[in-house]
């Protein structure tokens, strides 16, 4: 199930409404600057963002104003422009062992889902998994981790509620260390009531780890919810200003009509889409692909 047909549902409420504003361009003469606005405007209430919506109607101004084109060529246009503002994500390499990845982001983005998810794919893989509760502030927070951890026959390590989460981290390394694991993913609180202490305990949570070993984490991956529009990105941008972020993760681009948000944070962040969460089940996320991304979205 490649990313492409599932995205292609999920996407089609975001493509219904580029196609519906291309309908009223494509075949109806030459390319206005009015028509172009009225697009740009479409594109952004499709969730598009507004820097990406400025970047595609400008190619488009380049390449069409002025010209009838039918509206496969408007849609090529668009889908290779799009294609140059999103990456495909860098080959996944195992820089340690065990390879330490840190998942940030804020309450309700989808990191312990994502972790759960991530554990099974890295396992189906032939990796031995440690997952580490360093979501210290509730014990219903480590409770469904551990859940997780058991679906996807994971290492886990935590420690009792309200403990120091970077000593849960350095701990479930070393553990990982002495059990021969590959991989360790860390789970973060995400608490939004307090930005400044929430970004205090995930740097403390970094350097104890660089006291282990100073490569650790390999990977910070800030997980983001698709549906909160540019919200996400103001988000993103704090995070990426803490801390050397490596990757995203996308979630929750099923079901709703969200699906342009992904260029919206690909046109504002340079920084990679490495996965996309498409539901609530393990195996419900999918690695990013930008040529089925933008298939899913310009294609009829
Ligand atoms: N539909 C959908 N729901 C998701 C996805 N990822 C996470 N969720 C749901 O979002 C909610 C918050 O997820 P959780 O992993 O607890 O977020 P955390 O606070 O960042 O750890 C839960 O109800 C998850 O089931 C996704 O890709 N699609
Ligand atoms: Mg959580």
């Amino acid at each position: 199930m490649g990313l492409f047909s599932v995205i292609k549902s999920g996407l089609s409420k975001t493509r219904n409404a580029i196609l519906g504003e291309l309908k009223g361009i494509a075949g109806k003469g030459k390319v206005s600057d009015e028509m172009l606005e009225d697009l740009e405007e479409r594109l952004i209430k499709a969730d598009v963002g507004t820097e990406a919506a400025f970047l595609l109607t400008d190619a488009l101004r380049e390449q069409a104003l002025g010209k009838s084109l039918s509206q496969d060529e408007i849609l090529d246009i668009l889908r290779s422009e799009a294609e140059l503002f999103l990456m495909d994500p860098p080959p996944f390499v195992l820089k340690g062992k065990p390879h330490v990845i840190l998942v940030i982001g804020v309450n309700g983005a989808g990191k312990t889902t994502t972790i759960g998810k991530l554990a099974k794919h890295y396992k189906d893989q032939g990796h031995k998994v440690m997952i580490a509760a360093a979501d210290t502030f509730r014990a219903a927070a480590m409770e469904q981790l551990e859940v997780w951890a058991n679906r996807s026959e994971a290492e886990f390590v935590h420690h009792a509620e309200g403990s120091d989460p970077a000593a849960v981290a350095f701990d479930a390394c070393v553990a990982a260390k002495a059990r021969g694991c590959d991989i360790v993913l860390i789970d973060t609180a995400g608490r939004l009531q307090n930005k400044d202490y929430l970004m205090e305990e995930l740097a403390k949570v970094v350097r104890v780890l660089k006291k282990q070993d100073a490569a650790y984490p390999h990977d910070i991956w800030l997980v983001i919810d698709g549906n909160t529009g540019q919200n996400t990105i103001n988000q993103a941008k704090i995070f990426n200003q803490s801390f050397p972020l490596t990757g995203l993760v996308v979630t929750k681009l099923d079901g709703t009509a969200r699906g342009g948000s992904i260029l919206s944070i690909a046109s504002s962040l340079k920084i990679p889409i490495l996965w996309v969460g498409m539901g609530e089940r393990i195996d419900q996320l999918v690695p990013f692909n930008k040529g089925e991304y933008v298939d899913g979205l310009f294609k009829e």
